[in-house]
């Protein structure tokens, strides 16, 4: 490593929503990681952590919630910050964008631009919303995007295919505020000349970072290929910092262009003016972990920012991940089909690293992945349970059952010990290959491999055996097991940090280090072994189905906002009408058809003789004896028809529900069975 210190910054999540596992796997798990390994290596590291408190989706909700923006961004900046906390982020500052600093900061860093001309000024044509007196920026319209042709795509990106937009390229544009049809009107803006950056941009990424990752290095080359453009960096909005120029009264900072400069404000509020030392000491590394989505912002945008700027670092790699599923359906927070960090918390205390384990053992770091509850519940019970549990347990109890509790000292080491040992050096050197270059998930199953080494160390020297006639043998495989576990507890800490300080206290161990991970004499002989504590426990199937039973109400309460009644049939005659005979009758009757999984036969007393009807509505009515003495309502004239064998008279009416279901129609008070409707 030939940088002194490094600077590690997390995309500031929006404030209008809490955190979700898409935003944990795909930014904040992985930064921590990589934060808690430099650290373990003895690395000055910042990690650089807040909320994005600015921007249209924070005033849109607002709007819904007929709310100030203010009160929504208090409310979800402290969900978040407090979950990341109770998560185990380990931030150093997590701070906000509507702090006074950042406002400070950031209006400077604009003033600064503007002064030595860096801006083009621009008038244009922009969509304005006549009902609502705004114009419409970004996320306030939707339309068709101009490259896929999906429609719902936002005035600044389309979700579908992640092209970024102007409002302007949209076809069939539509307000979200009020849904009306958008007009043209003149406005002018300041735009930051990204082509005057292409050339240094394209040294900088395409010749000087070809280590990045593909599809970080892959997206910057095709943005730069298509050749960039001058980006409006203010909006006509009423809430951001105010543009710091005179004659701009009513715009603001383009949500993208503060939220960046949020990374440096909140560096300057953990440390003040030493804040240079981490932004433009050239022997500072600045790392910037992110999402897919975020790629073109913090690899040209924000670089083009801090270049005309001149005196900051630029990043030395920009680690994005792709996007993770859910139960094989993309995340979403309109939809509410996420699993909430705060509501993980909630109904899983304690589990902290459980859901650490599951999502860096499915991280979407080369491509989208998808998580599940069965692999979650799988991968607790079959490897975090079964291997690292499991281990450490058996090693910690058998060295309580044989030397209660005090570790002994160590005879001649045989070879299967020298093998451990020269298993662990050779795993901690992939693991330290992989750690440096972002590779987690790897990192991760190393790090599992550890265990399992531990556990087939103690399959082949079966110490419980051994104790029946060798105690200086037993006493060394314990000796073994127990470095064995103090070894775990560093090469998991980045990970399961929670375990790792459990695991380190039971074996009364306080400092740990990446230069101590492969020595065997981490727990001196003679030291006390703490009682052994559960490390993980089993998750039971109806915690899972609780939890997957919550997504599947999401899915039909979903289905039924996105319900739209059928449009009306084309027009029917009054005559035609009155042909039909429609009649109240009382169910006498009901019951499954045998051998039929749709119909329903109902005996009905329609006032003049009893008679049978056929129904197709069996999946609806699983218990069909509710029906029997509810008055319904029938179509009393069509020919009787025969189906399973059974003549059917008549039809009964029914309603079809959003699900599909059917509901039966009945009158809305007592009538005489036979009664006609019309
Ligand atoms: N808030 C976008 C997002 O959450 C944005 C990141 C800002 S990082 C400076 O995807
Ligand atoms: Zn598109």
């Amino acid at each position: 490593m030939d940088f002194k210190r490094t600077l590690i910054t997390t995309a500031l999540p929006y404030a209008n929503g809490p955190v979700h596992i898409g935003h944990l796997a795909g930014v904040y798990v992985p930064a921590d990681i990589y934060a808690r390994y430099m650290r373990l290596r003895g690395q000055e590291i910042l990690l650089i952590g807040g909320s994005d408190e600015h921007g249209v989706p924070i005033t849109i909700k607002a709007r819904k919630e007929g709310v100030t923006p203010q009160d929504i961004v208090d409310r979800y900046h402290k969900i978040i910050k407090d979950s990341f906390e109770e998560f185990g982020i380990s931030f150093d500052v997590y701070g906000r964008t509507t702090s006074d600093t950042h406002r400070r900061v950031a209006s400077d860093f604009f003033r600064r631009l503007y002064d030595k001309g860096e801006f083009v000024e621009k008038t244009s044509l922009q969509l304005y919303d006549e009902e609502a007196g705004q114009f419409l920026a970004d996320r306030y319209v939707t339309g068709t995007c101009p490259h896929c042709g999906k429609e719902g795509a936002y005035g600044d990106q389309c979700e579908s295919c992640g092209t970024s937009l102007n409002a302007t390229d949209l076809i069939n544009p539509r307000s979200t505020i009020t849904g009306s049809v958008p007009v043209m009107r003149e406005t002018t803006h300041y735009y930051l000349p990204l082509d005057k950056w292409q050339p240094k941009l394209e040294k900088w990424i395409l010749d000087d970072h070809k280590e990045w990752k593909s599809n970080v290095y892959g997206q910057c080359k095709s943005w730069l290929d298509m050749g960039l453009q001058p980006r409006a960096v203010s909006r006509d909005l009423d809430w951001g910092i105010p543009v710091p120029v005179e004659g701009a009264d009513g715009k603001v900072l383009y949500v993208w262009f503060d939220a960046p400069i949020g990374y440096i404000s909140n560096t300057i509020d953990l440390v003040g003016d030493d804040y240079t030392k981490w932004w433009k000491d050239p022997e500072t590394r600045m790392l910037h972990f992110i999402g897919k989505d975020n790629i073109v912002f913090h690899c040209i945008v924000f670089p083009s920012m801090l270049m005309a700027e001149g005196s900051f670092n630029l990043p030395d790699n920009v680690p994005a991940n792709e996007f993770l599923n859910l139960e094989d359906d993309k995340i979403s927070t309109s939809r509410n089909w996420a699993v909430w960090l705060h509501e993980y918390l909630r109904d899983f205390p304690g589990k902290q690293d459980v859901l650490r384990y599951v999502l860096t053992a499915n991280a979407p770091e080369t491509k989208d992945n998808n998580f599940t509850w069965k692999d979650f519940q799988a991968r607790n019970n079959s490897e975090l349970v079964a291997i690292l549990g499991n281990f450490v347990n058996r090693a910690v109890v058998l060295t309580h059952k044989y030397f209660d509790g005090v570790l002994p000292a160590p005879g001649e080491l045989q070879e299967e010990d020298r093998n451990l040992i020269d298993e662990f050096r050779h795993l901690k050197e992939e693991m330290t290959t992989a750690l440096d270059n972002f590779h987690f998930r790897e990192a991760l199953r190393l790090a599992m491999d550890m265990a399992r080494a531990g556990n087939k160390y103690l399959q082949e020297t079966e110490p419980w055996k051994m104790a029946k006639s060798d105690m200086t043998r037993t006493a060394t495989i314990l000796y073994m097991a127990i470095q064995t576990c103090a070894n775990l507890s560093i090469a998991f800490e980045p990970f399961l940090p929670f375990m790792s300080e459990k695991l380190l206290k039971m074996l009364n161990g306080d400092k740990i280090s990446w230069d101590m991970l492969g020595c065997f004499d981490l727990v001196p002989a003679g030291a006390k072994i703490g009682e052994p504590v559960l490390l993980f426990e089993k998750i039971e199937d109806d915690v899972i189905e609780a939890q997957v039973q919550k997504l599947l109400d999401t899915k039909k309460a979903n289905e039924l906002s996105a319900w739209k009644p059928e449009p009306v049939k084309a027009d029917c005659s009054f005559d035609d009408f009155e042909k039909l005979d429609i009649r109240v009758g009382k169910v006498l009757e009901c019951s499954n058809v045998k051998k039929s999984k749709k119909l329903l036969q109902f005996l009905i007393e329609d006032g003049m003789e009893k008679r049978t009807i056929l129904s197709g509505i069996a999946a609806s009515y699983p218990d069909p004896s509710v029906l029997v003495g509810k008055e319904i309502c029938f179509i009393a004239n069509f020919p009787p028809r025969k189906m399973m064998g059974i003549e059917s008279q008549g039809m009964i009416l029914s309603a079809v529900n959003p699900d599909g279901t059917l509901t039966v129609i009945a009158p809305s008070a007592d009538v005489a069975p036979g009664a006609q409707v019309g």
